[in-house]
Order: structure tokens, then sequence, then C-alpha cells
């Protein structure tokens, strides 16, 4: 909320909460969380059909959307270079359960027809994905316009050139507004425990219910995860992921507390300073 100055710096009055709220670990290992964007309608997760196509990352961003608040959608790039995408479209839907999955083509226009239903007036789209798997070309063409600066890569070794640089809110002539966003080399995890669970609700179901409650899923009689694997109910890959996934999370939320931790013992410290002061003076 801002006081509106006609003539000078306006002045901000208060922030209200954010709504939605997408954050991964800062690369820089000495700072915590890193904000990418808030206040969105919709994750568009991107990755691009040809060589960029990798489920683990997918299951990543998945995770880390889903704890945002807003609703992932999975964007498939680049559909014009490969044959026949419906193969690694069915990976993709397998790995998430309940997301809407496209693939498009900003070249030839296919699939871009199905994107109408999130461009509506007032919502906000935010594009996330790695480098060079065609964000910005995705705003510029449903913008009609070169809106945002977009550079060639080798396809064939599919590594992005870091074209995007900052994170930038455009509107589009629909109404909605999309946040173009730089491509991400690290997407480490910040506290995503609800995302976990939404991004792995296919997983989650078999926990719990193992004869033995402490039931370590390795070599334990009664184990449910191992019967669902057997009975091919539960893929072996998808439980890696999710053991990988919720093992870094862990580690990120007793990082995230004794962050907590520190900036309180500084603040005491700062406070202490002060009645040092009061007293001397
Ligand atoms: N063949 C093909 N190439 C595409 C498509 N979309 C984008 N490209 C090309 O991919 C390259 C990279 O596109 P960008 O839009 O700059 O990628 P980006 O994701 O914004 O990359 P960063 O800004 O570096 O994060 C450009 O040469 C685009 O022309 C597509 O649908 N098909
Ligand atoms: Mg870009």
């Amino acid at each position: 909320m801002i006081d509106y100055i006609d003539n000078g710096d306006s002045r901000i009055i208060s922030t209200f909460p954010r709504q939605t709220y997408f954050s991964r670990k800062d690369p820089d290992p000495r700072r915590g969380e890193q904000a990418v964007a808030a206040n969105f309608d919709y994750v568009f997760i991107m990755q691009s059909l040809n060589m960029d196509f990798n489920l683990k990352r997918l299951e990543r961003y998945l995770t880390l959307a889903w704890q945002s608040g807003a609703t992932p959608v999975i964007i498939l790039t680049k559909a014009d270079l490969v044959y026949d995408p419906d193969e690694q479209i069915d990976a993709v839907k397998q790995i998430a359960p309940g997301v809407p999955v496209h693939a498009i083509s900003v070249m030839t226009g296919y699939g871009l027809d199905m994107l109408e239903q999130y461009l509506r007036p007032g919502k906000t789209i935010v594009f996330l994905g790695s480098s060079g798997i065609g964000k910005s070309s995705l705003v510029n063409t449903l913008s009609g316009e070169e809106l945002m600066a977009v550079n060639a890569i080798r396809e064939d070794d599919s590594r992005g050139r870091h074209t995007t640089t900052h994170r930038q809110l455009l509107t589009l002539p629909t109404g909605a507004m999309v946040i173009d966003t730089p491509g991400m080399r690290e997407l480490g995890m910040w506290d995503v425990s609800e995302g976990l669970s939404n991004a792995f609700a296919d997983v989650e179901q078999f926990l719990g219910k193992c004869r033995f409650r402490d039931c370590t899923h390795q070599s334990e009689p009664g184990c449910a995860i191992k019967a669902a694997i057997q009975r091919g109910e539960l893929y072996a890959t998808r439980w890696k992921s999710y053991c990988a996934l919720e093992k870094e999370a862990r580690y990120a939320d007793d990082k995230a507390d004794f962050l907590r931790q520190k900036q309180q013992w500084s603040k005491n410290l700062r406070k202490g300073d002060k009645n040092k002061k009061k007293e001397i003076w």
C-alpha cells in the first residue's frame, strides 16, 4: 500500500503478505532462502523436449511449485525438434499426477491454443526453467512483440546462454501478466514439506502402512512400500526420488532453523549493546 505523491517519491505505507511465493535455496551458501517470484496464479514449469528433458529436475521443480501455493502447469517446449512428443508426455504424466502437461512449439505454433485457458485477464503466470529452453521466446510469441531478448543456443548440447539476467513482469494483450525469469542453474530445496506432500501424494499414500512403525523400508517384513513396488503400484525410481528430495528438504529445514536462531542471537546481542550504552551514559 502506498501513499501516492504526484510530483515526488511515493511512500510505502505497508506490505501485504504474499499470496503465493516461489523460493529456492540461495546458491550463495552464506545466505538462506531466495525469493524468485510472488503473487502469481500459475507456475509454468518449462522444459524443452530435446536434450534438456529431465524427469528428476521436473520432480524438483514440481515440489517447489506446489510449495508456492499456486497451480503448476508443465510446458514442454520445442515440440518441433522431436518426431513424436507423446512418449515424453506420458513419462511426465507419471511423475506429475493431476498436473496439466502441454507440448508446444513457438516455431510452428503447435499447442499454443492450449495455453489460452491460463492467459485470462488479471491472472499472473511465472515462467521457470533452465536457460535456453524458450521462456522469453514464448513471452514474445504471446505478446506479439519482441519484448524480451532471445539468443540462439547450440541445440546439440542444449546449453543456454543465460540471456535473461533479471526477472521481469510483463502484461500480455489478453490482460494476463507474465513474470519471465533467468534460467536457474541450481534449484536447492528450502522448506518444502507441503510441496513434497503434494508432488509425491502417490508415494506418501503408502507411508505409515508398514507393519513396523519405524520401518526403514529396506528389509523389514510387512513393508508397504516394498509391497507397492512389487505390485507395480509404485515405481522404484519414484520412491528413490522421493527419498532423495525428502532428505535434502530435511537438511534445508535444519539449516533454516539454524539461521533463524543465529538471527535471533545477533538481535539479542544488539539489544544487549544498547542496554550497555544506557548503563554507561
Ligand atoms: N526449434 C525451436 N526453437 C525454439 C523454440 N522456442 C525457443 N527456441 C529457441 O531457443 C533459443 C533460446 O530461447 P530463449 O527464449 O532465449 O530461452 P530462455 O529460456 O529465455 O533462456 P534464458 O533467458 O537464457 O533463461 C532461441 O534460439 C530460440 O529461438 C521452439 O519452440 N522451437
Ligand atoms: Mg530468457
